[in-house]
Protein backbone atom coordinates (compact mmCIF):
# COMPACT_ATOMS: atom_id res chain seq x y z
CA UNK A 1 0.00 0.00 0.00
CA UNK A 2 1.42 4.04 -0.66
CA UNK A 3 2.20 5.72 2.20
CA UNK A 4 -0.88 7.09 3.75
CA UNK A 5 -0.56 10.80 3.16
CA UNK A 6 -0.95 12.09 6.52
CA UNK A 7 1.76 9.66 7.21
CA UNK A 8 3.94 12.23 5.78
CA UNK A 9 3.71 14.86 8.67
CA UNK A 10 5.48 12.12 10.98
CA UNK A 11 8.36 11.60 9.11
CA UNK A 12 10.56 14.10 11.05
CA UNK A 13 14.08 14.09 11.68
CA UNK A 14 15.54 12.94 14.89
CA UNK A 15 14.61 10.69 17.96
CA UNK A 16 17.22 8.65 16.92
CA UNK A 17 19.78 7.21 19.89
CA UNK A 18 22.92 6.87 18.16
CA UNK A 19 24.30 7.51 14.50
CA UNK A 20 22.63 10.83 14.74
CA UNK A 21 21.08 11.91 10.98
CA UNK A 22 23.24 9.44 9.32
CA UNK A 23 20.79 6.50 9.04
CA UNK A 24 17.63 8.79 9.74
CA UNK A 25 15.89 7.87 6.75
CA UNK A 26 13.36 5.00 5.46
CA UNK A 27 13.00 2.23 2.95
CA UNK A 28 9.47 2.36 1.35
CA UNK A 29 7.11 2.13 4.48
CA UNK A 30 10.11 0.81 6.71
CA UNK A 31 11.83 3.58 8.95
CA UNK A 32 15.95 2.22 9.29
CA UNK A 33 17.98 4.13 11.31
CA UNK A 34 21.32 2.77 13.22
CA UNK A 35 19.18 -0.28 14.38
CA UNK A 36 17.12 -1.14 11.24
CA UNK A 37 21.02 -1.66 9.98
CA UNK A 38 22.08 -3.75 12.81
CA UNK A 39 18.67 -5.71 12.62
CA UNK A 40 19.33 -6.84 8.88
CA UNK A 41 23.27 -7.44 9.52
CA UNK A 42 22.34 -9.78 12.50
CA UNK A 43 19.20 -11.17 10.98
CA UNK A 44 20.74 -12.04 7.77
CA UNK A 45 24.01 -13.88 8.96
CA UNK A 46 22.36 -15.80 11.71
CA UNK A 47 20.48 -16.99 9.20
CA UNK A 48 23.19 -17.77 6.29
CA UNK A 49 25.11 -19.23 9.43
CA UNK A 50 21.93 -22.02 9.97
CA UNK A 51 21.50 -22.39 5.87
CA UNK A 52 25.72 -23.39 6.62
CA UNK A 53 25.08 -25.56 9.53
CA UNK A 54 22.44 -27.30 7.41
CA UNK A 55 24.70 -27.80 4.34
CA UNK A 56 27.32 -29.26 7.18
CA UNK A 57 24.66 -31.90 8.32
CA UNK A 58 23.21 -34.94 7.39
CA UNK A 59 19.27 -33.64 6.02
CA UNK A 60 17.93 -30.98 3.99
CA UNK A 61 14.52 -31.84 5.21
CA UNK A 62 13.30 -28.61 7.14
CA UNK A 63 11.73 -30.21 10.07
CA UNK A 64 15.04 -32.61 11.09
CA UNK A 65 17.58 -29.70 10.24
CA UNK A 66 19.20 -29.34 13.90
CA UNK A 67 21.88 -26.94 14.89
CA UNK A 68 22.88 -28.01 18.13
CA UNK A 69 25.02 -26.49 20.84
CA UNK A 70 28.28 -27.37 21.91
CA UNK A 71 28.90 -30.78 23.71
CA UNK A 72 28.60 -30.03 27.61
CA UNK A 73 32.89 -30.69 28.07
CA UNK A 74 33.24 -27.40 26.15
CA UNK A 75 32.04 -25.61 29.44
CA UNK A 76 31.63 -22.09 28.47
CA UNK A 77 34.61 -22.11 26.21
CA UNK A 78 34.35 -21.30 22.29
CA UNK A 79 33.16 -24.54 20.31
CA UNK A 80 34.97 -25.17 17.31
CA UNK A 81 32.28 -24.53 14.09
CA UNK A 82 31.38 -27.61 13.13
CA UNK A 83 30.63 -28.87 16.91
CA UNK A 84 28.55 -25.80 18.14
CA UNK A 85 30.46 -23.18 17.40
CA UNK A 86 28.45 -22.09 14.67
CA UNK A 87 25.19 -22.54 17.33
CA UNK A 88 27.02 -19.76 19.31
CA UNK A 89 27.98 -17.46 16.40
CA UNK A 90 23.89 -18.19 15.60
CA UNK A 91 23.11 -17.01 19.14
CA UNK A 92 25.20 -13.76 19.17
CA UNK A 93 23.27 -12.58 15.86
CA UNK A 94 20.04 -13.77 17.11
CA UNK A 95 20.56 -11.91 20.46
CA UNK A 96 22.55 -8.80 18.16
CA UNK A 97 19.17 -8.64 15.99
CA UNK A 98 16.23 -9.07 19.02
CA UNK A 99 17.77 -6.14 21.14
CA UNK A 100 18.63 -4.11 17.44
CA UNK A 101 14.69 -4.54 16.98
CA UNK A 102 13.35 -3.21 20.63
CA UNK A 103 15.99 -0.18 20.06
CA UNK A 104 14.41 0.28 16.79
CA UNK A 105 11.27 0.89 18.79
CA UNK A 106 12.80 3.00 21.28
CA UNK A 107 13.88 5.31 18.41
CA UNK A 108 10.50 5.24 16.35
CA UNK A 109 8.40 5.72 19.77
CA UNK A 110 11.07 8.62 20.49
CA UNK A 111 10.55 10.10 16.73
CA UNK A 112 6.65 9.67 17.75
CA UNK A 113 6.95 11.21 20.78
CA UNK A 114 5.33 7.82 22.50
CA UNK A 115 5.88 5.59 25.48
CA UNK A 116 8.83 3.29 25.94
CA UNK A 117 6.05 0.51 26.48
CA UNK A 118 6.36 -1.33 23.44
CA UNK A 119 10.38 -1.72 23.66
CA UNK A 120 10.10 -2.55 27.25
CA UNK A 121 6.83 -5.51 26.41
CA UNK A 122 9.11 -6.47 23.78
CA UNK A 123 12.29 -6.83 26.00
CA UNK A 124 10.19 -9.28 28.34
CA UNK A 125 10.07 -12.36 25.28
CA UNK A 126 13.59 -11.13 24.87
CA UNK A 127 15.12 -11.15 28.22
CA UNK A 128 12.95 -15.19 28.38
CA UNK A 129 15.24 -15.85 25.76
CA UNK A 130 18.16 -14.86 26.83
CA UNK A 131 17.74 -16.29 30.13
CA UNK A 132 17.21 -19.82 28.54
CA UNK A 133 20.28 -19.49 25.51
CA UNK A 134 22.50 -17.78 27.70
CA UNK A 135 21.54 -17.01 31.79
CA UNK A 136 20.97 -20.26 32.52
CA UNK A 137 23.74 -22.03 30.45
CA UNK A 138 26.06 -20.17 32.30
CA UNK A 139 25.05 -20.64 35.59
CA UNK A 140 25.06 -24.26 34.83
CA UNK A 141 28.58 -24.01 33.41
CA UNK A 142 28.44 -25.24 29.90
CA UNK A 143 26.77 -23.41 26.62
CA UNK A 144 25.45 -27.04 26.13
CA UNK A 145 22.72 -26.67 28.39
CA UNK A 146 21.26 -24.24 25.81
CA UNK A 147 18.17 -25.78 23.38
CA UNK A 148 19.43 -27.20 19.91
CA UNK A 149 18.20 -24.52 16.90
CA UNK A 150 16.01 -26.71 14.70
CA UNK A 151 12.31 -27.85 14.94
CA UNK A 152 11.90 -31.41 16.08
CA UNK A 153 15.42 -30.92 17.82
CA UNK A 154 14.02 -28.20 20.10
CA UNK A 155 10.83 -30.43 20.82
CA UNK A 156 13.01 -32.88 22.18
CA UNK A 157 15.04 -30.64 23.99
CA UNK A 158 11.90 -29.64 25.99
CA UNK A 159 10.50 -33.18 26.07
CA UNK A 160 13.84 -34.33 28.01
CA UNK A 161 14.15 -31.11 30.08
CA UNK A 162 11.15 -31.46 31.38
CA UNK A 163 11.33 -35.59 32.21
CA UNK A 164 14.64 -34.88 33.87
CA UNK A 165 12.49 -32.87 36.56
CA UNK A 166 10.03 -35.63 36.34
CA UNK A 167 7.34 -33.75 35.82
CA UNK A 168 7.96 -29.93 34.85
CA UNK A 169 3.85 -29.13 35.31
CA UNK A 170 4.50 -29.25 38.84
CA UNK A 171 7.22 -26.14 38.32
CA UNK A 172 5.36 -23.61 40.41
CA UNK A 173 6.44 -20.50 37.75
CA UNK A 174 5.78 -22.77 35.32
CA UNK A 175 2.50 -23.02 36.52
CA UNK A 176 2.23 -19.15 37.37
CA UNK A 177 3.69 -18.73 33.65
CA UNK A 178 1.13 -21.01 31.61
CA UNK A 179 -1.81 -19.03 33.98
CA UNK A 180 -0.37 -15.83 32.92
CA UNK A 181 -0.39 -17.26 29.06
CA UNK A 182 -4.41 -18.94 29.21
CA UNK A 183 -5.56 -15.39 30.76
CA UNK A 184 -3.94 -13.34 28.34
CA UNK A 185 -5.62 -15.69 25.48
CA UNK A 186 -9.12 -15.22 27.11
CA UNK A 187 -8.50 -11.30 27.84
CA UNK A 188 -7.77 -10.70 23.71
CA UNK A 189 -10.50 -13.17 23.18
CA UNK A 190 -12.70 -10.86 25.22
CA UNK A 191 -11.49 -7.95 23.48
CA UNK A 192 -11.27 -8.64 19.94
CA UNK A 193 -14.47 -10.46 20.02
CA UNK A 194 -16.17 -7.23 21.61
CA UNK A 195 -14.56 -5.05 19.43
CA UNK A 196 -15.37 -6.64 16.43
CA UNK A 197 -19.03 -7.54 17.79
CA UNK A 198 -19.65 -3.57 18.60
CA UNK A 199 -18.17 -2.64 14.89
CA UNK A 200 -20.07 -4.88 13.35
CA UNK A 201 -23.71 -4.45 14.15
CA UNK A 202 -26.74 -6.29 11.81
CA UNK A 203 -27.75 -4.34 8.76
CA UNK A 204 -29.82 -1.42 9.55
CA UNK A 205 -28.40 -0.93 13.26
CA UNK A 206 -25.75 2.29 14.57
CA UNK A 207 -22.35 0.69 15.08
CA UNK A 208 -21.84 1.17 19.01
CA UNK A 209 -20.23 3.33 21.08
CA UNK A 210 -17.52 2.87 24.03
CA UNK A 211 -20.79 2.31 26.26
CA UNK A 212 -22.30 -0.31 24.78
CA UNK A 213 -18.86 -2.09 25.38
CA UNK A 214 -19.36 -0.78 29.03
CA UNK A 215 -22.82 -2.07 29.34
CA UNK A 216 -22.19 -4.81 27.90
CA UNK A 217 -19.72 -6.11 30.46
CA UNK A 218 -21.65 -4.62 33.25
CA UNK A 219 -24.83 -6.57 32.21
CA UNK A 220 -22.28 -9.76 32.02
CA UNK A 221 -20.53 -9.54 34.65
CA UNK A 222 -21.19 -6.26 36.98
CA UNK A 223 -17.97 -4.71 36.20
CA UNK A 224 -16.46 -3.16 32.98
CA UNK A 225 -12.14 -2.54 33.31
CA UNK A 226 -12.40 0.03 30.66
CA UNK A 227 -11.15 0.79 27.42
CA UNK A 228 -7.53 1.81 28.80
CA UNK A 229 -8.06 -0.90 31.53
CA UNK A 230 -8.24 -3.53 29.13
CA UNK A 231 -5.41 -2.61 27.43
CA UNK A 232 -3.15 -2.42 30.65
CA UNK A 233 -4.41 -5.56 31.63
CA UNK A 234 -3.13 -7.30 28.35
CA UNK A 235 -0.16 -5.44 28.73
CA UNK A 236 0.26 -6.62 32.26
CA UNK A 237 -0.28 -10.57 31.81
CA UNK A 238 1.72 -10.43 28.24
CA UNK A 239 4.80 -9.34 30.06
CA UNK A 240 4.16 -11.46 33.22
CA UNK A 241 3.84 -14.54 31.31
CA UNK A 242 7.54 -13.35 29.21
CA UNK A 243 9.23 -12.81 33.12
CA UNK A 244 7.34 -16.14 34.43
CA UNK A 245 8.74 -18.31 31.76
CA UNK A 246 12.11 -16.84 32.10
CA UNK A 247 12.16 -17.29 36.08
CA UNK A 248 10.59 -21.46 35.87
CA UNK A 249 13.58 -22.14 33.21
CA UNK A 250 15.96 -20.40 35.25
CA UNK A 251 15.18 -21.86 38.62
CA UNK A 252 15.17 -25.63 37.51
CA UNK A 253 18.96 -26.82 37.29
CA UNK A 254 20.75 -23.91 39.02
CA UNK A 255 18.55 -23.58 41.86
CA UNK A 256 16.36 -26.86 42.14
CA UNK A 257 17.71 -30.20 41.21
CA UNK A 258 15.53 -32.92 42.16
CA UNK A 259 11.81 -33.37 40.19
CA UNK A 260 9.77 -30.52 40.74
CA UNK A 261 6.68 -32.79 42.12
CA UNK A 262 9.44 -33.28 45.48
CA UNK A 263 9.03 -29.29 45.44
CA UNK A 264 5.48 -29.43 46.84
CA UNK A 265 6.84 -31.59 49.78
CA UNK A 266 6.83 -28.40 52.00
CA UNK A 267 3.10 -28.24 51.08
CA UNK A 268 2.43 -32.41 51.90
CA UNK A 269 4.31 -31.74 54.62
CA UNK A 270 2.60 -28.97 57.05
CA UNK A 271 1.44 -29.95 60.13
CA UNK A 272 -1.77 -28.98 59.97
CA UNK A 273 -2.73 -32.51 57.66
CA UNK A 274 -1.85 -34.26 60.68
C1 LIG B 1 -14.14 -4.52 29.36
O1 LIG B 1 -14.67 -4.26 30.42
C2 LIG B 1 -13.83 -3.43 28.44
O2 LIG B 1 -14.18 -2.16 28.76
C3 LIG B 1 -15.17 -1.56 28.04
C4 LIG B 1 -13.18 -3.68 27.26
O3 LIG B 1 -12.81 -2.60 26.49
C5 LIG B 1 -13.09 -2.43 25.19
C6 LIG B 1 -12.86 -5.05 26.88
O4 LIG B 1 -12.30 -5.28 25.80
C7 LIG B 1 -13.17 -6.14 27.80
C8 LIG B 1 -12.79 -7.53 27.39
C9 LIG B 1 -13.80 -5.88 29.02
C10 LIG B 1 -14.11 -6.98 30.01
C11 LIG B 1 -12.92 -7.38 30.81
C12 LIG B 1 -12.92 -7.66 32.12
C13 LIG B 1 -11.62 -8.01 32.80
C14 LIG B 1 -14.14 -7.59 32.95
Amino acid sequence: MATLSFERKYRVRGGTLIGGDLFDFWFGPFYVGFFGVTTIFFAVLGTLLLVWGAAMGPTWNLWQINIAPPDLSYGLSFAPLAEGGLWQLVTVCAIGAFLSWALRQAEISRKLGMGMHIPWAYGAAVFAYITLVVFRPMLLGAWGHGFPYGIFSHLDWVSNVGYQYLHFHYNPAHMIAITFFFTNCLALAMHGSLILSVTNPKKGTPVGTSETENVFFRDLLGYSIGAIGIHRLGLFLAVSASIWSAICIVISGPFWTKGWPEWWGWWLNLPIWR
